[in-house]
This record gives C-alpha cells, structure tokens and sequence, in this order.
C-alpha cells in the first residue's frame, strides 16, 4: 500500500494564510442576489470589495480524508447587513464540520433543512461544531477581519443551491449601535 505523507504547516495567526494553499477569493459581485438591501448592494458594487478569502488544503473527495481551510472574511456591511461568507448545506449532507476561531470578531448561523436558525458568536479559541445536515455560514461583526479554520471531510461537497435562493432564517445587522440577530423578512 503506498501511504500519503503528513502534512505539517503553521498558518499565519496575523493574516490566516496557509503556505502553500489554494486561494480562493469572493468579492461583493459573487454574493449577487444574497444581501436583502439592494440598492445598498449596488452603491458598493463600485467599489467590488473582496469579502473573503478562502486558503484550502484539500484532498481527494474520498471517504475518510479530510480537508482543511482558513477563512479571511473582511468587515463591512451591505446596507445594515455584516459581510458574510455564501453559506452551504454540504452536498453529502450527512457530513459534519469543525471551525476554530483565529482573530477578530463574528460568529456562525446554522440552519436546519426546516429553516430552523441558530447563531453561535465567535472569537478567537471559539471551537464549533457543525452537526451533520446542518446549513452554515459566517459573519464578520467586528472592524477587523475575522479568521478562522474550519476542517471537514473531504467528500462533504458544497450545495449552495437553497441559501443562495432563499438566504437564511435570521440575518444579522447593526442596528442602533448594536449586532442584532433578526427574522429574514425575505424568509
Ligand atoms: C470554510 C469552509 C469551506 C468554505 C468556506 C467559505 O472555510 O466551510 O468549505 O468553502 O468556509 O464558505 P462558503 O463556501 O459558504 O462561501
Ligand atoms: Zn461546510
């Protein structure tokens, strides 16, 4: 049996890169259809900021294996909306996930198939546990960016299909000062 070879790196804790990693980059104009304010959406358009980066180590989509990727995702928001990454079921959606918070400041929305919500903050040392069936997506609500590992089997898959259509239950504004966690009144 030929055996793979370890794999040992050390991710930058300041930037969230990972040496050696294949970069993914999702400006505002890949998020079209998924904030709620679009009038707000299309001012910004202008400027097509990036709104995350994505540094992945990734393996054969085989059962048993595993992949693991940073996320840098920039502050801002589109109307009273934070930035946010698109947000996935996986396309095995049995499989599970982890995520580790690096820097800065954000948090987590789950949702079940039903539309259940949950909304997990995060910092730095903030582990989640993303259940099997579970929909997941994060949410910058700091100045800074917010950087975090997640680590998923390599077979998982993304299916975008159902968030990018109909978004989830809860989104997540600054409304008078303060990070509120609402109901989509697109929902
Ligand atoms: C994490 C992982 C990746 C995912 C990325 C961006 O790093 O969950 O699998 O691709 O976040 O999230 P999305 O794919 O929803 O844009
Ligand atoms: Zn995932």
């Amino acid at each position: 049996m030929e055996y793979k070879r370890p794999i040992g790196l050390d991710i930058d804790l300041e930037t969230g890169v990972i040496p050696g990693a294949k970069k993914l980059v999702r400006r505002l104009s890949d998020l079209k259809g998924y904030f709620l304010d679009e009038e707000a959406y299309n001012e910004l358009l202008k400027e097509d900021p990036v709104v995350y980066e994505v540094y992945a180590i990734e393996q054969e989509e085989k059962e048993g294996d595993l992949n693991f990727a940073t996320t840098v995702l920039y502050p801002g928001k589109v109307g009273k909306e934070f930035f946010f990454t698109k947000g996935h079921f996986h396309a095995k959606a049995d499989r599970a996930e982890i995520y580790y918070g690096i820097k800065g400041k954000g948090g987590m929305l789950l949702q079940t198939p039903e539309g259940e919500a949950e909304w997990i903050p995060m910092g730095p040392g903030t582990v989640v546990y993303v259940p099997p069936y579970w929909a997941h997506r994060t949410v910058n609500t700091g100045n800074e960016p917010f950087i975090f590992l997640a680590i998923y089997p390599s077979d998982a898959g993304h299916d975008y299909g159902s968030i990018k259509e109909k978004g989830f239950s809860k989104i997540v504004i600054e409304e008078d000062g303060e990070v509120k966690v609402v109901d989509n009144p697109r929902w």
